[in-house]
């Protein structure tokens, strides 16, 4: 089977780490480039997480710095979960790894530009590169084969009641690529909170005695407490490794296909992906939308993936 090209569009965080660590192994994924946006933390913080990964993972990829402002909001990051580095909880070497000195934005243009429209796109932060691209370059557009996002959620938000953390912070953003016409997969909330990564799991990705293992097990120690103390849950989802655990087994997971608009206007539901769950307004679906997903044998794709570092 040919491998799956894509870009994977993060801003580094402990559960785009996961997904960086599946990208890059997964024989069954092509993994292009990694550019960076502002989100969890602020673009010098999230660049220097994507470097610490992919040096102490020794992963042969450039990552890109991309844009370190939201379009038009304000900032927001998400200190109360990933803390104040964006990636509390690992303790990493001396870094000796240098960011690319192409911009994400430029590079994702570049790259699409130049493909047989075969690219796909991960964005597992706020939409900011993405939208920026599209705009800056339209004919990208037509080149994307498909966008597989990790925000956004058709029930309750986890930053407001309305919205989620992603979509919120740079919901102008995710409104250009919603209404691009590119087609998406939408993992949200309510198929993410699905994968709490609970002590037992934690346990036996260590167990796999390598270096990712290790990398996981601290990452997720972190947030098994955050979770915790900001949400209630019983332990972490791994929310964006979803988006690789898809591309890896869409079996994994059901979808329905729906019409998905952002909320733009600066009230209480700023940021809120609207998901037509019942067709009532009979426009043509632009997204599939995640609702459930295979516990086991997503983490299962996980632990395979951890297995393949030495
Ligand atoms: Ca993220």
């Amino acid at each position: 089977m040919a491998k799956r090209k894509i870009i994977l569009d993060c801003d580094p965080g402990h559960d785009d780490a996961v997904a960086m660590l599946m990208a890059y192994a997964h024989p069954s994924i092509d993994l292009l480039g990694i550019t960076i946006v502002a989100g969890n933390q602020t673009l010098a913080k999230t660049v220097r997480n994507g470097l610490n990964v992919a040096q102490l993972l020794e992963m042969n990829v450039k990552i890109y710095p991309g844009m370190p402002q939201p379009l038009v909001r304000d900032q927001v990051v998400a200190g109360n979960v990933h803390g104040t580095t964006g990636l509390d909880g690992p303790v990493f070497g001396e870094l000796n790894r240098q960011p690319a000195t192409k911009n994400g934005v430029q590079f994702i243009i570049d790259t699409l530009l130049a493909s047989d429209g075969d690219i796909t796109l991960v964005p597992t932060g706020p939409m900011t590169n993405i939208a920026s691209a599209m705009r800056a370059e339209p004919l990208i557009i037509p080149k994307i084969k498909e966008i597989v996002m990790m925000g956004g959620a058709y029930g309750t938000g986890n930053f407001t009641p309305s919205a989620e953390f992603n979509i919120y912070a740079d919901p102008e953003a995710a409104n250009v690529v919603f209404r691009s016409g590119v087609p998406i997969v939408m993992m949200g909330l309510d198929l993410t909170n699905q994968t709490v990564c609970t002590p037992d799991i934690i346990d036996r990705m260590e167990a796999v005695g390598n270096k990712a293992g290790k990398l996981f097990g601290d990452m997720l120690r972190f947030t098994l407490k955050t979770q915790y103390e900001e949400f209630g849950l019983e332990a972490g989802p791994i929310h964006d490794a979803t988006t690789i655990g898809y591309l890896i087994d869409p079996d994994l997971f059901e979808t329905q296909d729906e019409f998905v608009v952002v909320d733009i206007n600066r009230g209480p539901c700023y940021g809120r992906t609207v998901c037509d769950e019942n067709n009532v307004l009979k426009q043509q679906p632009n997204a599939k939308v995640g609702q459930k997903i295979n516990h086991d044998g997503f983490f299962d794709l996980v632990e395979d993936c951890i297995r393949l570092y030495s």
